[in-house]
């Protein structure tokens, strides 16, 4: 790579902040698109400008209406067009005589371990693994759950249900047993696909007690599909109503399920998603929209050719993994790179090997991993040739102009764009940042909305802010990949997204994301984080609710409060402010039963960094917390005025303990 004996302070002296980078020429040349005036003719055409997603799916029988906004915020999009995602993702290929072409590269954990599939190939397993479903019970509408780490099996489930119909509902394998059993009861979902375990950092994992657990804690019978990931490396019993996913697919062999023909507004998938109460949210998307978005967007911002290798390193129990590691990837016949692992085993190099090992062309990963890498050096990227990248991308959390430029020079040697993608679990795919082809970079601000997306930047009673100030995002169109609602809530949907900026009397409908941005004068968008009591811990929402919930339920606790305090790898990390109860000590053994308590909850991903034992709360004299003031406590960071507490003298008491343990 060039530039090799530069450091950090070289680069950053040399790309100042607020300067901005040009896409690199051999980049532009090839570019799926690269004509400046799509912003002008999606604007002009709207909403038939997304007929430019919808063409990029195969149908079985055209849509009627692009848009139809007649029961708006429920709106719907190509409805009454019919199709099939899975028929999308595989046999269309198939049929195009490209079945032999790899579909998903997938690299296990250990070194000596990867798997191949053509297009053919998974198929074929779909198919198997359809059949097999059906013959389960599985019917059409039936939610399929999914608690599975980062195995091929993974996606051939996902599109096995997506062929007839069944629409899944993945739970991310880091989310704990009561995690699972909580969206699986949310769902009414009768059915489940698991493992025996995985392997992290050389070790294998056992899943299926973790598995087992929750099920103990669903409310109705539930069959489910064991996968034996781990083979002699670790014993696992099959239950009742349990069975093996290899003697399944093995009693199905040859198999052939013919794909079922969805409504466009049938549901595809659920996925839940954490929010400002305790109950996390089954977002719903629905196979058009969702599926044509993912692909459009994936065929715009990440330039996804056919005949690419394109990894992105997210998990597929998130919304990243669902739209382009599985959905948009697939829908466009490339190679999609899977990793089971984790980033630094067996040592720091592992990504940038699997980069030179598959030539990967795309990478698209998260500012946290990108911070990691940072703080691990230069010398790792640099051990490999990595001449096969052409395009970088981040998404999660906002990257720090640092960061960015790091990833653009040590990754991407200069040569690569990188797009900052500002998105949800709740828009289905991307809807800030720049296109690689067309836009100037800015690092640390996503971009403008992409075309056909308006988004703004508004303050509090809605009215636009000046540039350069804070303020709220919004956006105030819909778009196919949009959510259609939250499962089996209305209302909860409304409350939560439409609410806020909305005017219902004269039919203006405006979603309301919950962050917090601003805008430059050349209408870029910089996303400052979330405004609602959501902390994003390397990219991951937790609910301080979820997390509050969880410590209370440990026993000697009275009361908790959750902030996000900043922190240099993961963005923001769990602060935990508690109270004992009276006669309790708050110390190393309470502290580890709460960490405990909360890892049963959620997971080890929510894990508080610091926990600070405190006779009180800082409180308003209507008795709210002052999470703000414990923000800044987190932080250290000088704190405001504290004249509006009604305990002002327990902050300096809190400010002195963080940090202590
Ligand atoms: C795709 C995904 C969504 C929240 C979102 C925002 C934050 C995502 C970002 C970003 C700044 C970016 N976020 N991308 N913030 N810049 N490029 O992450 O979905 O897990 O639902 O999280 O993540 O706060 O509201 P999800």
């Amino acid at each position: 790579m060039s530039n090799q004996g530069e450091s950090d302070g070289e680069l950053e002296a040399r790309l100042p902040e607020g300067e901005s980078f040009s896409p690199p020429e051999s980049f532009v040349e090839q570019a799926n698109v690269t004509d400046e005036s799509i912003y002008e003719e999606f604007e002009e055409n709207w909403p038939e400008c997304w007929e430019r997603a919808a063409d990029l799916l195969d149908w079985e029988e055209s849509y009627d209406q692009v848009l139809d906004d007649s029961d708006a915020p429920f709106y719907e999009w190509f409805a009454d067009g019919k199709l099939n995602a899975s028929e999308n993702c595989l046999d269309r290929h198939v049929e195009d005589g490209r079945g032999d072409e790899v579909a998903i590269e997938w690299v296990g954990e250990p070194t000596d371990e990867s798997r191949t599939y053509t297009y053919d190939e998974l198929l074929q397993e779909v198919n198997e693994f359809a059949a097999a479903l059906r013959e389960q019970g599985v019917e059409e509408d039936d939610v399929v759950t999914m608690y599975m780490p980062m195995i091929p099996e993974l996606p051939i489930a996902m599109l096995a249900c997506a062929r007839i119909g069944a629409p899944h509902s993945v739970v991310f394998a880091g989310f704990s047993a009561d995690a699972l059993a909580t969206r699986m009861n949310g769902a009414d979902s009768e059915h489940l696909v698991t493992c025996d375990g995985y392997y992290r950092r050389g070790d294998p994992l056992n899943h299926k007690d973790k598995a087992d657990e929750g099920l103990d804690g669903v409310d109705h019978d539930v069959t489910t599909v064991v996968v034996d990931r781990l083979g002699d490396e670790l014993d696992h019993e099959l239950g009742e109503n349990q069975l093996d996913y290899d003697d399944l697919v093995a009693d199905h062999e040859g198999a052939t399920v013919e794909p079922v023909t969805r409504d466009a507004e049938d549901m595809l998938f659920l996925m839940y998603t954490s929010g400002t109460t305790g109950q996390p949210k089954g977002v719903k998307h629905t196979t058009a929209g969702y599926l044509s978005y993912a692909a459009w967007t994936s065929h715009a911002v990440l330039d996804i050719k056919p005949e690419d290798n394109y990894w992105c390193s997210a998990d597929i129990g998130w919304i990243t993994g669902h739209s382009y590691i599985v959905y948009g990837p697939l829908a466009l016949g490339t190679t999609t790179v899977m990793y089971e692992g984790t980033p630094d085993y067996p040592d720091k190099d592992r990504m940038w090997q699997i980069v030179d090992d598959y030539d990967v062309t795309q990478l698209y990963t998260a500012p946290t991993a990108i911070r990691a890498f940072m703080k691990w050096g230069a010398e790792y990227p640099q051990q490999h040739d990595l001449s096969s990248l052409r395009l970088l991308g981040t998404v999660g959390e906002p990257i720090n102009p640092r960061a960015w430029k790091w990833y653009y020079k040590h990754i991407g040697d200069e040569s690569c764009p990188v797009v900052d993608t500002w998105w949800q679990t709740e828009t289905g795919g991307m809807m800030v940042t720049t296109l690689p082809g067309i836009a100037e970079m800015k690092p640390g601000s996503a971009g403008p909305p992409l075309p056909g997306i308006s988004a703004d930047v508004v303050d509090m009673n809605g009215s636009p802010v000046e540039p350069g100030e804070a303020g709220y995002l919004i956006v105030n169109k819909p778009w196919p990949g949009m959510l259609r609602t939250l499962y089996k809530n209305d209302e909860r949907f409304i409350n939560e997204y439409w609410d806020e900026y909305s005017n219902p009397d004269k039919d203006e409908w405006v979603y309301f994301p919950e962050d917090g941005a601003k805008l430059d004068d050349d209408g870029y968008i910089t996303v400052l984080g979330r405004v609602d009591d959501v902390i994003n811990v390397s990219g991951h929402r937790l609910g301080t609710m979820e997390l509050e919930s969880a410590i209370v339920g440990v026993e000697g606790v009275a009361e908790a409060a959750v902030v996000g305090g900043d922190h240099e790898i993961k963005g923001e990390a769990v602060y935990a402010y508690v109270i004992t109860e009276d006669g309790v000590e708050g110390g190393a053994d309470l502290r580890e039963q709460i960490v405990e308590g909360v890892e049963d909850a959620i997971g080890p991903i929510a894990r508080p960094e610091e926990i600070v034992f405190s006779p009180e709360l800082p409180k308003t004299r209507s008795g709210k917390i002052m999470r703000r003031l414990l923000e800044d406590i987190a932080n250290g960071d000088e704190l405001g005025n504290t004249s509006t507490l009604r305990n002002p003298e327990i902050v300096d008491d809190i400010a002195g303990k963080v940090g202590e343990d």
